[in-house]
């Protein structure tokens, strides 16, 4: 357990105790950081960003989302890690003095506190249905709703919603979007399979920036494998790892035409299937170190700078 306001990698985190570290970044450092409150989950949580900036509004923006699935707990430590690096260690003063960034540690807190009390592995966002609870918010995005990689059986991992932008989490996501100016780049982080994936997800046709996002890809990965020679693999989602119509990264790859990944951090040890989502705690931190330099990769490279 840590203390209120303060974080540790050494453990995973609850909404709460992520909140209250962000809170307490706002009142430490109001120069750099503000929390801001954009929207109400569907149980009307708070659904919290932090913006954290030392130079002008018209910097480059980098926008990192993370657990929009519930049960991907080592996206939000690598996302808190990411907060912690930009706010708290000085050394990288020259990325907030040059970036603007914009950060969601938690998209889904309503099912990632369902995690912690209920069932961990589960990963969609807690409607209520009739059979089954849930909707696949990586299938709510409004561009090829319902396309290849998705579901209309609400009891289905991959279940598309009603209709597209039916989950408040999705519709206040795709509104802090529309808000940014100068989007450079989007990651939004998931686990798992160690992979840095671009667009599309909807169909196996190359994205007009391919050869750009494989490149600012291998990058990262490069940067990521030098640490402990852990292997990211770079590629279009739909030929890597599978089909995913209505993802935030194909929707805004078409809405704004920036730079956007899907992050897949490493999996855990066990050999089933979702065993690969149950990390052990003595891997948070590494995990989080290695993946550090490839976030700067991606923020030379995307930024310019
Ligand atoms: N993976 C992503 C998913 O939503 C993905 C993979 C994302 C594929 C975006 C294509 C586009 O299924 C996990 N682990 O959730
Ligand atoms: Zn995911």
């Amino acid at each position: 357990p840590v203390a209120k306001g303060e974080i540790s990698f050494t453990e995973f985190q609850t909404y709460t105790v992520i909140q209250d570290y962000l809170q307490q970044l706002a009142s430490s450092y109001p120069d750099i950081v503000t929390v801001e409150e954009f929207g109400r989950s569907f149980e009307d949580r708070p659904l919290i960003l932090i913006r954290i900036g030392a130079g002008a509004e018209s910097n480059p923006t980098i926008l990192i989302d993370s657990t929009i699935h519930a049960m991907e707990w080592i996206s939000t430590s690598v996302t808190t890690y990411i907060i912690q690096q930009l706010v708290e260690n000085s050394d990288y003063r020259y990325l907030i003095e040059n970036i603007n960034w914009v950060i969601i540690p938690v998209l889904n807190p309503d099912g990632y506190e369902y995690t912690f009390t209920q069932e961990r592995l589960w990963r969609k966002t807690r409607r209520p249905g009739t059979l089954c609870d849930g909707v696949d918010a990586n299938r709510n995005f409004p561009y090829h709703w319902g396309g290849n990689g998705t579901s209309t059986d609400e009891c289905n991992f991959y279940y598309i919603g009603p209709h597209a932008l039916s989950e408040p989490e999705v519709v206040a996501f795709t509104n802090v979007v529309y808000k940014i100016n100068n989007l450079v780049l989007h990651l939004s982080m998931h686990s798992y399979g160690s992979m840095i994936l671009f667009p599309w997800g909807w169909t196996t046709e190359l994205v007009s920036r391919s050869d750009e996002l494989q490149q600012l890809g291998d990058a990262a990965s490069k940067a990521i494998a030098a640490v402990n020679g852990t292997v990211y693999i770079t590629g279009p989602s739909s030929q890597l790892l599978y089909y995913a119509a209505g993802n935030s990264v194909d929707w805004i790859t078409y809405t704004r035409g920036t730079l956007s990944y899907t992050v897949e951090l490493p999996a855990g040890p066990g050999d089933g299937v979702l065993d690969g989502f149950i990390v052990p705690p003595e891997k948070i931190l590494p995990i989080c170190q290695e993946f550090w330099p490839g976030l700067l990769s991606f923020a030379h490279q995307s930024a310019k700078i």
